[in-house]
């Protein structure tokens, strides 16, 4: 049976003019490793942003969800193992949201583990001579939010829920990936879900 996979990239924030993580997920062909794509970018703000997955997969009933952010400063594309229950911004949103220590949903579970197998995916990513390793922490601004908001809404349920951080692009930061490689990153890691 056809599996569908809806994908995610954010909207430029905090100054930059764009986002690696959607400029990657747009350019991605239509069917990966079996599984038909939906591409959808998201704003980079709080709360917003899993809505606009939630309202999207409503309507594409994918078998399984992967947000991509990026994450300025890292070498490596890394497959988020854990989402916090916990909204600490260093920079406002773009909506101006600059929440500090709140809680993401108020008497939940103060984390959730990922759906989709992140270990296989970072070997994936290896395996495609593209940086991979798994993260512990997507840290605590729109994409941890976005995570966790996804992976509490589908607790329970068969469907599966993700989270990619891609490097800066290589005019963006002094620690970068080309776009190229983060693309081919993100085939690799989607053929392993
Ligand atoms: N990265 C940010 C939010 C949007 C994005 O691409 C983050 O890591 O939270």
């Amino acid at each position: 049976m056809e599996k569908r996979l809806l994908i995610t990239g954010f909207d430029a924030f905090g100054g930059s003019e764009e986002n690696p993580s959607w400029l990657a997920v747009s350019q991605l062909p239509d069917t990966v490793g079996g599984f038909t794509l939906k591409k959808c970018m998201i704003p980079t703000v709080f709360g917003r942003a899993a809505q606009e997955v939630l309202a999207a997969a409503e309507d594409f009933q994918p078998d399984v969800i992967l947000c991509v952010g990026v994450a300025a400063g890292r070498d490596a594309v890394t497959p988020e193992r854990i989402a916090v229950n916990i909204r600490d911004a260093r920079i406002p949103d773009n909506a101006g949201n600059q929440p500090v220590g709140e809680f993401v949903v108020a008497d939940a579970p103060a984390a959730y583990f990922s759906t989709v197998p992140v270990a296989a995916m970072a070997q994936a990513i290896r395996d495609a001579g593209v940086p991979g390793t798994v993260s512990n922490s997507a840290g605590a601004f729109v994409c941890n939010d976005t995570l966790y908001l996804l992976l509490h809404h589908f607790a329970g349920t068969s469907t599966r829920v993700g989270f990619i951080h891609v490097p800066a692009a290589p005019h963006q930061h002094a620690v970068s990936l080309p776009l190229e490689k983060t693309i081919q990153a993100l085939i690799s890691a989607i053929s392993a879900c």
